[in-house]
């Protein structure tokens, strides 16, 4: 039987590999985002009868639910939802930060996240289907200006684990994918379209793909049933730790 997977934030970066990954494999794939030219487009590459295309701005809750409501018949028995659609914004210390930029990566990356799974709960639980969210290391490495982000992230990897105990005995998986730098629109994004920021953010630094992260999504949901992987935490070779900083005298 075909598989069904609701990819959100797949007009761009890990969300659109991840959409061309799981097509590739004979997957229903839902494709969701903002930029309804970027998921027409898609959408022709992999193939209208096998992708739905949904455009939506994931903050608006009742969006969510018409975009739900609408799904064609055959696109119903959602069987993965990749939690993907996500953003950093601005990279100022916290007394320096703009609010609304904080407001943004709360709606989007906690509150529309918790919203569609909410949603999506009763289909996943009847299909022991997957949850796979995308979290980052910035939910367990503090790093000066990834204050709001950073702790977004840990929302996500806390709330993965959480739905994980609570699906105890429901067959269902819940992963939380946490890479390090990946090159996509991110920095483009965090930046407000500064090129040459985000070219210089990745330069020379051989940071992991798309591709990469979408390889691993897969992975995680082609296990064989019995199989969860609870956290994936990923960076390229070229990223590591550094230590604490000291404020002296
Ligand atoms: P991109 O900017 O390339 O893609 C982000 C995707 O999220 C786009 O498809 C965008 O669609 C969607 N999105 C953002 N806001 C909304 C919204 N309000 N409504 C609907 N969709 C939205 O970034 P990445 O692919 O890198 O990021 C994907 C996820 O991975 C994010 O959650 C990010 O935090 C996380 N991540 C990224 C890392 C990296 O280094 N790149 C590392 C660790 C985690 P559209 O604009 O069309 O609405
Ligand atoms: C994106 C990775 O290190 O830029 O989540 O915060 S980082």
């Amino acid at each position: 039987m075909t598989r069904t997977v609701l990819v959100t934030g797949a007009t761009a970066g890990f969300g659109e590999a991840t959409a061309r990954r799981f097509s590739k494999a004979g997957w229903n794939v839902i494709i969701t985002g903002r930029r309804a030219d970027r998921l027409d487009r898609l959408r022709q590459e992999l193939g209208a009868e096998r992708v739905h295309a949904s455009v939506f701005d994931i903050r608006d809750a009742g969006a969510i639910d018409a975009a739900l409501a609408a799904l064609p018949v055959r696109f119903r028995g959602i069987d993965v939802l990749v939690n993907n659609a996500g953003l950093a914004l601005g990279t100022a210390p916290a007394f320096e930060a703009d609010l609304e930029q904080w407001r943004t990566m709360i709606d989007t990356n906690v509150t529309a996240l918790a919203t569609i799974t909410y949603r999506l709960l009763p289909i996943l639980i009847e299909r022991k289907g997957a949850i796979i969210n995308i979290s980052s290391v910035a939910a367990t490495y503090p790093y000066s200006g990834g204050n709001v982000y950073g702790a977004t992230k840990a929302f996500v990897r806390q709330f993965s684990l959480g739905l994980r105990s609570d699906l105890h005995g429901k067959g269902v998986r819940v992963t939380s994918i946490e890479p390090g730098m990946a090159e996509t629109e991110f920095t483009l994004v965090r930046t407000g379209g500064n090129e040459a920021a985000s070219e210089k953010t990745y330069q020379g630094a051989n940071p992991m793909t798309a591709e990469d992260i979408a390889e691993m999504l897969f992975w995680v949901a082609d296990l064989p049933p019995h199989l969860n992987v609870n956290r994936l935490e990923i960076m390229p070779v070229s990223q590591s730790f550094a230590g604490f900083q000291i404020d002296r005298e």
